[in-house]
């Protein structure tokens, strides 16, 4: 990095203690470097300076009190990183790992991937650290209610629009609709990821591991000549990604052989029976590793992080940051893997993005090839402003024309940047274009 390493000295002096953060702006400062050689104009009009802080940033209490009687006190955040193109829309994380430096990151990427879509929407995150593992019904309606208590007054249909991520699925879209409707008296499209009977999309659930697959097969096809069909798939995780992803490349053919949680993977040679693992992640709420319950052929092993020994030609993880390091993409890589595409956020640690470039493997990065959950996202905010649904087909045609869109865009714009086939370098520039000539556009604000 020459021309912007100073931004980079300052997003580091400036954020302390959130190496995540300074993970994911580097990744995209050191692709960028081309375009700020050849649009002076924007590092003269401060552009990069600028588009590395967030418009906003809320930190705020959420009290509730237990099943026990006791008072609970957590930490909320949401982060407006950038609305140049669109209101903030991004999703709410509830895990005892978020903190601000983890929600910056988020909707730093967020603000990319947003782009990509080709629809109108900036770039936002938030979530709380939260722990939702063993709490009860009861607790988590308590504490989703609290937190929007507080995020209403930030969030709006055409301010900013939070859908689901780690630990927020429908039933806590859902509580938190039902605060956020009481409170402002406003039947409105303030999130996305809402049940079918109250404003969500179909498809909204199956859609960012379909759209991973969508955009995998392309990819495949185009820079390899390969697809689905016939391949072994590793994926981690077992939470929404990791299923609709399991359940799409199965569609297209593959066998996927292998899913985990943050205790421990599975490994069915047979190939994953999906209605097992949706069963007891969907209705159970249970752990990974009662499948081989049902499945006594299959094995479970203690620790996540193995997963990545398994021998595959294609690897999805899909669980959480950083979970796929330089040695795992070596292991990855020693067995044959041909393709890597990223369903969680930043899955993998520069190590591991560097070892798959290197091999020239096919390397779909997250803001790319996760980008149509918060797509269908938009398309669920479509529907509500039409106040009218369409079809599972029509919003599954649409995401797949979507993702195929976000290849060619990113292929092209790597391609113009004498990076072919380097979609880091592609995602990042064809993402960040559209929102730098939108900030340039608006002035300096
Ligand atoms: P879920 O909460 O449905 O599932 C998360 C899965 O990842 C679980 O299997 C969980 O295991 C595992 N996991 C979470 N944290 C860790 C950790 N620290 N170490 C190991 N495993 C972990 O979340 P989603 O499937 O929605 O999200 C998965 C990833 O995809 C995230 O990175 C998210 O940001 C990203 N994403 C999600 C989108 C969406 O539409 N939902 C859209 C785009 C990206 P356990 O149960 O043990 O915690
Ligand atoms: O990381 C992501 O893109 C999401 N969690 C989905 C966000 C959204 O607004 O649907």
């Amino acid at each position: 990095m020459k021309i912007l390493s100073p931004v980079m000295d300052e997003v580091i002096a400036r954020n302390p203690n959130e190496p995540e953060f300074h993970q994911a702006v580097r990744e995209v400062l050191e692709t960028l470097e081309p375009v700020a050689e050849k649009n002076p104009q924007w590092v003269e009009h401060g552009i990069f300076d600028r588009i590395v802080e967030p418009e906003r940033q809320i930190m705020f209490r959420v009290s509730w009190v237990d099943d026990q009687g006791k008072v609970r006190v957590n930490r909320g955040f949401r982060v407006q990183f950038n609305s140049a193109i669109g209101p903030y829309k991004g999703g709410l994380r509830l895990h005892p790992s978020v903190n601000l430096g983890i929600i910056k990151f988020l909707g730093f990427e967020q603000t990319f991937k947003n782009s990509l879509t080709g629809l109108p929407m900036g770039g936002g995150k938030g979530g709380s650290d939260f722990n939702p593992k063993g709490k009860s019904e009861g607790e988590i309606m308590r504490f989703c209610q609290s937190f929007m208590l507080e995020l209403q007054r930030h969030i709006g249909e055409n301010t900013d629009v939070p859908a689901g991520d780690i630990g927020v699925g429908a039933r806590e879209i859902g509580y938190m609709y039902g605060m956020y409707r009481k409170v402002r008296n406003d039947f409105t499209g303030v999130l996305t990821g809402k049940g079918l009977t109250w404003g969500g999309s179909l498809a909204r659930t199956q859609a960012t591991g379909y759209g991973l697959c969508y955009f995998m097969d392309e990819a495949m096809t185009h820079i390899v000549g390969k697809s689905f069909s016939g391949s072994t798939v590793v994926i981690s995780g077992s939470g929404n990604v990791a299923i609709y992803a399991t359940e799409k490349a199965q569609q297209l053919g593959a066998k996927v052989v292998a899913l985990s949680d943050s205790n421990g993977y599975i490994y069915d040679a047979d190939g994953i029976k999906l209605d097992t693992v949706k069963r007891i992640k969907e209705v159970e709420r249970g752990r990974i590793k009662e499948y081989v319950k049902d499945h006594p052929n299959a094995i479970y092993t203690e620790g996540c992080a193995g997963i990545w020994n398994i021998k595959c030609d294609i690897a999805l993880p899909c669980a959480t940051q950083n979970e796929l390091n330089g040695d795992a993409a070596k292991a990855l890589l020693a067995n044959g893997c041909w393709a890597v595409g990223e369903g969680a956020n930043m899955p993998s640690t520069p190590e591991a993005v560097e070892a798959f470039l290197q091999a020239g493997i096919v390397f779909a990065p997250a803001k790319a090839a996760n980008a149509g959950g918060v797509a269908t996202s938009g398309l669920e905010m479509c529907q509500n402003s039409e106040r009218r649904s369409w079809t599972f087909e029509e919003v599954d045609g649409m995401l797949k024309n979507i993702m195929v869109n976000i290849y060619k865009n990113a292929s092209a714009a790597a391609e113009e940047y004498g990076e072919k086939n380097n979609l880091v370098a592609g995602a990042n520039i064809a993402g960040f274009l559209k929102v730098a000539t939108a900030m340039d556009a608006q002035g300096i604000v």
